[in-house]
């Protein structure tokens, strides 16, 4: 299986399909070149995309894509669906259980700038939290300052202060709840997220694509490893840059191999 992303946000949503099915293979793939999607122009990212992924599969054959980005899943899946032939699971902004789990109905969204700007996030907010006040917050600087921090330790304390004054800017902040983490790099800082904001809580879409990836294994009766061994878990890097120190020893501690 083929976990795609710009970045270290394929190693949020990698993790909670291993955890979920520990006998899957998966191929991690950090789109490192093409970092940060959320600044990409809609249509370029979309031939991007589906160039990378296609010359991708052609090396490492997979029998299914997680497109584990939200800033390309909102714009690349009707594309890369006609371009492929296997299953193309989508990680989109978490919208409808946010509005389900918050009491007060005010909401906040944190992505990258693309992806708050993207109809497809508009039409979910329109679809299941048209009830809701939906504070949005894309957010130039937060998947960077991730990235630095896994690939060179960098402190992000400065960027997440800026990412709770940005939350509580809007003059319904002090009733918000729940917060969607909409960047499947953000899920990776949760901990520091929530001791900065303790009473807001955190939903992502790591378990729900799990069981979605689950689902579509059962449905096609793709093949596992046997029921007691783990999946290999491998990770490679596309574009020049080669991994630091750091984000190998990283990898290591998570049991992901870098080819
Ligand atoms: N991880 C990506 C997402 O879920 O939107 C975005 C990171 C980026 O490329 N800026």
């Amino acid at each position: 299986m083929l976990i795609f992303d710009s970045g270290v946000g394929s190693l949020s949503i990698g993790a909670a399909i291993h955890e979920f099915i520990p006998q899957a293979n998966l191929l991690y793939a950090m789109d490192h070149g093409g970092f940060p999607y959320g600044e990409w122009q809609e249509d370029a990212l979309v031939t991007h995309i589906c160039q990378a992924v296609t010359a991708l599969l052609q090396r490492h054959p997979a029998d299914i894509v997680v497109m584990a980005c939200n800033s390309a899943s909102t714009a690349v899946l009707p594309a890369l669906r006609s371009v492929l032939n296997i299953p193309v699971v989508g990680v989109v902004p978490a919208i409808k259980p946010a509005a389900l789990h918050s009491r007060s109905g005010v909401i906040g969204l944190l992505a990258t700038p693309g992806t708050v700007g993207r109809a497809y996030t508009a039409q979910l907010i329109n679809d299941f939290a048209s009830h809701c006040c939906v504070v949005p917050v894309g957010s130039r600087i937060l998947a960077p300052a991730i990235e630095s921090l896994f690939w060179n330790n960098t402190a992000i304390d400065e960027v997440l202060l800026e990412i709770k004054a940005a939350l509580y800017a809007h003059p319904r902040s002090a009733e918000m709840d729940t917060v969607v983490l909409a960047c499947t790099h953000f899920p990776l800082i949760q901990k520091p997220l929530a001791e900065l904001m303790p009473a807001i809580s955190w939903i992502d879409s790591g378990e729900a694509i799990a069981r979605r990836v689950m689902h579509i294994i059962k449905e096609l009766n793709l093949p596992l490893n046997s029921a007691s061994k783990k999946g290999n878990q491998e990770v490679l890097i596309l574009g020049e840059a080669r991994a630091t120190p750091m984000l190998k020893e990283r990898l290591e501690a998570s049991n992901l191999r870098l080819i």
